[in-house]
């Protein structure tokens, strides 16, 4: 039987990739962004009763609202829902960051999860269906200037377990995916639009691809029912923890 998916932030970085994956094995896919024209091109390259454009901001709830009713009859019966979309905004550390990024980034990160996930779990439960809920390295490890992003990626995770423990005997699988440096437009996001910035970030680091993250949700989607990835958290090779930092006093 043809399932269903709904990925939200589908227009670029994981949620394309996956969206193309799913599609390509069989999926029914649901796809949102605010980018309509590049929801349209994969409307367009997989036809329209295999991908369904939902293009709206996902902080706005009246938007969200409206795409989730009037999907195609087809696609109502939703198996899967992937909370992708997301960003990190800035890298200043506290002292300097920008008040309004910190709350653009909670507002992006977090209510619309939360919102969508709400609507959605009645529809799960009916189908003993999958939560997956993209969280970051930075939920677990803290480096400079990722205090509100890593904040926002911490509640995802914990959010992603509380549901488990909630959802126990429905069914419903969820997970939390914890990638590391992934290369996607998500540095060209937090640096405002900086392409050198985010080249040099990925330069020679062999970072890991949309479609690492893809394969992996696409993995855990065909897992037998009764197996639950909790969290997995997933880095490039190339990447691992250089520990803390310690200030000593100029003055001693
Ligand atoms: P991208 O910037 O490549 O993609 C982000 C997606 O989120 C886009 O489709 C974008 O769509 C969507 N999005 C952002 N803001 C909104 C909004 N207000 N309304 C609707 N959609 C929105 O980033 P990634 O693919 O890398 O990131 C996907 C998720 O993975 C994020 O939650 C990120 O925090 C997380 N992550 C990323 C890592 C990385 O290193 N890349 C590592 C760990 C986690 P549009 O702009 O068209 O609205
Ligand atoms: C994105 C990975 O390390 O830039 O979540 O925070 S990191």
């Amino acid at each position: 039987m043809t399932k269903t998916i709904l990925i939200t932030g589908a227009t670029a970085g994981f949620g394309a990739a996956m969206a193309r994956q799913f599609a390509e094995a069989g999926w029914r896919v649901i796809g949102t962004g605010r980018r309509a024209e590049r929801l349209r091109a994969v409307a367009d390259e997989y036809g329209a009763d295999r991908f369904h454009a939902a293009a709206f901001d996902i902080r706005d709830a009246a938007a969200m609202d409206a795409a989730l009713s009037s999907l195609p009859e087809s696609f109502r019966e939703i198996d899967v829902l992937v909370n992708n979309a997301g960003l990190a905004i800035g890298n200043a550390p506290a002292p300097r960051a920008k008040l309004e990024d910190w709350l653009t980034t909670i507002e992006t990160n977090v209510t619309p999860l939360v919102r969508l996930t709400h609507k959605l779990l009645p529809k799960l439960i009916e189908r003993k269906g999958l939560i997956v809920n993209l969280s970051s390295v930075a939920a677990t490890y803290p480096y400079p200037g990722g205090n509100v992003y890593g904040a926002t990626k911490a509640f995802v995770t914990q959010f992603s377990l509380g549901l488990r423990s909630d959802l126990h005997g429905t069914g419903v699988r969820v997970t939390s995916i914890e990638p590391g440096l992934c290369e996607t437009e998500f540095t060209l996001v937090r640096t405002g639009g900086d392409q050198a910035a985010s080249d040099a970030l990925y330069k020679g680091a062999h970072p890991l691809t949309a479609d690492d993250i893809a394969g992996a949700v696409l993995w855990i989607a065909n897992l037998p029912p009764h197996v639950n990835i909790n969290r997995l958290e997933v880095m490039p090779v190339s990447q691992s923890w250089l520990g803390t930092q310690i200030f000593r006093d100029p003055q001693e």
